[in-house]
């Protein structure tokens, strides 16, 4: 199990927030997103490390950005 946090800019409501969750829960080998809209941390579960790039890619297929992966 991976926990990785991301920070996303762009997020205003809580539309943004399942917008993210759903494109970032649909990367192959994720388990699980939390959003927390206040701060942008986007934090994702996984079996096993997943490429940042592929976040990121889906993260602006809904319309945001990431700041820093981290
Ligand atoms: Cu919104």
């Amino acid at each position: 199990m991976t926990t990785t946090t991301y920070t996303v800019t762009g997020m205003t409501c809580g539309h943004c927030v399942s917008s993210v969750r759903e494109e970032v829960g649909e990367v192959p080998g994720v388990t699980g997103v939390d959003v927390d809209l206040a701060t942008g941390l986007v934090t994702v579960r996984s079996e096993s490390p997943i490429d940042a790039a592929q976040i990121t890619a889906a993260v602006q297929e809904a319309g945001y950005e990431v700041v820093t992966p981290s």
